[in-house]
């Protein structure tokens, strides 16, 4: 029977307290931190040459999904009762609401070096130090809303203009195609600053600290995120049943994304299965 992920402004007080302890469980055992490295490990962008299979590509989202079923099942492991819930940042908009209450993930970050203070992710707490990090810091840093430059959470018109597009994704497969359902939810949009991020892009932008870059899977709401992304991406399914990932197959050789990115039947690195095993979770979990 497939299992059922929840919108986190639904859970139970229990809820909340078994996904927290199964987190800091994780932790505890080093098995956390395996997945930061893993993320950091395939932060390849355009300007690098070589596959990529996670970010700025076609892949991206069976990447992700693959990604929080790992996550999932370690979590599980420990408590089974436990899925991952998701975070719709069109409607849960506050940076004191539901998920950075002190019982779930805590708050923001303080002024002065954006250091998390409340909540069971607080460095104070012992229990969440940072080991893989691509900064100096060895504690989980946030700036809600980004005060001294503030940002807007993207809108629910703005996921539409996403979900509208019935097109997976269009060459050449990268941040700069401008049509397409993967880019358009992926975000990664033309200029500088802020407009240059959209929908997923723009929620990492918006949390801050280590929410933004390689070592993002620090901040635990990385979880909540990517399930709503992942939710998104059935929700453009169901609305465009006819469509599906694409490529269908390898760019050539001699063209520019020659073995840079992932094709419906070919493997997905590190993971040894296809984007197309990977488009249908009806057996495996469900959103409510
Ligand atoms: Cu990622
Ligand atoms: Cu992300």
């Amino acid at each position: 029977m497939a299992y059922v992920r929840k919108d986190v402004t639904t859970l139970t007080a229990a809820e909340r307290r078994r996904f927290v302890r199964a987190l800091l469980e994780l932790k505890r055992r080093g098995e956390y931190d395996a997945f930061v490295r893993m993320h950091i490990d395939h932060y390849v962008t355009d300007g690098e040459g070589g596959l990529r299979t996670a970010h700025m590509t076609p892949s991206f989202l069976p990447w992700h999904r693959r990604f929080l079923l790992e996550l999932e099942n370690a979590l599980r492991r420990i408590d089974p009762s436990v899925t991952v819930p998701y975070w719709d940042w069109t409607r849960d908009r506050s940076a004191t609401g539901s998920p950075w209450t002190p019982d779930l993930l805590g708050g923001t970050g303080r002024s002065t070096d954006r250091r998390v203070t409340t909540g069971p992710f607080a460095y104070s707490t012992g229990a969440w130090t940072l080991r893989e990090t691509i900064t100096d810091e060895d504690f989980l840093t946030r700036d809600l809303g980004r005060s001294r430059d503030p940002i807007a959470l993207p809108t629910a018109a703005d996921v539409e203009g996403a979900l509208k597009d019935p097109v997976y994704d269009v060459s050449p497969w990268n941040s700069t195609v401008t049509r397409g359902f993967r880019n358009r939810l992926e975000g990664w949009g033309t200029g500088s600053g802020p407009v240059a991020w959209r929908n997923h892009n723009r929620v990492h932008r918006w949390v801050g600290g280590a929410m933004v870059g390689g070592a993002s899977v620090n901040d635990p709401v990385f979880w909540l995120h990517h399930a709503f992304v992942d939710l998104l991406w059935t929700r453009w399914q169901n609305r465009h049943r006819e469509h599906r990932y694409l490529p269908d197959r390898p760019p050539l050789p001699g063209t520019s994304q020659y073995r840079r990115v992932v094709a419906r039947h070919e493997k997905l690195k590190p993971w040894n299965m296809t984007p197309d095993q990977l488009e249908d979770m009806g057996s495996v979990y469900r959103y409510a």
